[in-house]
């Protein structure tokens, strides 16, 4: 008989060292997930961030918990409060937290205890170039990210800006756990392609657990 684990470790692929995809870890809990969004954005609304080179993004952002990630003309960095609003973002809800801790221990990385939740909203067209995420205080943390709605392709290369990244189609429900070895490596998002979705319509989702502070 299949266990519970069984199924889980199923599930689970190895993208490269530390790195680890959780196919349709989070499909069961994406409408709680959405419902939650819902009022975060009534008072910490998605909005497209400028770059310190001065390229408003295709993407629009928000976060939820202790500490939010932003970019404006000073530079990308981690900040308490919303700058639209000027008060704190709204808090992380219970089902995000454990939704995070759950999937980091189901990839081998027990006790994370995330402190800031990006949200990203991908409209057909948007995209993010390869990047590295390095703004947190604590490289031994790993990242959860968490897929919602339309498919999207995600570009995943090496620790150098030139190693040629490999595409992995990333659907709704699925979760990327990421740390170890290549938690500095290069990464993004191919522009999406339009379609429509139940969970989200017109869009993809992407909330992206970290231990910042
Ligand atoms: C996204 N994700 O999936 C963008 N960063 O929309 C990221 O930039 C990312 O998925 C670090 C670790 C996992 C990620
Ligand atoms: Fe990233």
């Amino acid at each position: 008989m299949d266990s519970l684990f069984g199924e889980a470790a199923a599930s689970r692929e190895r993208i490269a060292e530390g790195a680890v995809l959780l196919r349709g870890f989070a499909h069961d809990v994406s409408q709680r997930l959405m419902d939650e969004l819902a009022k975060i954005v009534e008072t910490a609304t998605f909005r497209h961030m400028v770059t310190p080179g001065g390229y408003r993004m295709s993407v629009a952002m928000t976060n939820c918990g202790q500490a939010g990630w932003v970019s404006d003309a000073q530079g990308y960095r981690y900040d308490a409060s919303d700058p639209v609003t000027g008060m704190a973002w709204p808090a992380m809800p219970p089902a995000f937290c454990q939704l995070a801790e759950e999937a980091a221990r189901a990839a081998a990385y027990p006790g994370f205890e995330a402190d800031a939740c990006l949200i990203n909203r991908y409209e057909p067209g948007a995209r993010l170039s390869l990047h590295q995420d390095r703004n947190e205080r604590d490289y031994t943390a790993p990242i959860v990210s968490v897929s919602l709605g339309l498919p999207a392709v995600f570009l995943f290369g090496g620790v150098r800006r030139k190693d040629r990244p490999r595409r992995m189609r990333l659907e709704s429900g699925d979760v990327v756990v990421w740390g170890g070895a290549t938690r500095l490596a290069y990464h993004g998002i191919a522009a999406l392609k339009d379609g429509e979705h139940p969970l989200t319509g017109r869009c993809r989702i992407n909330l992206t657990f970290r231990k910042a502070l």
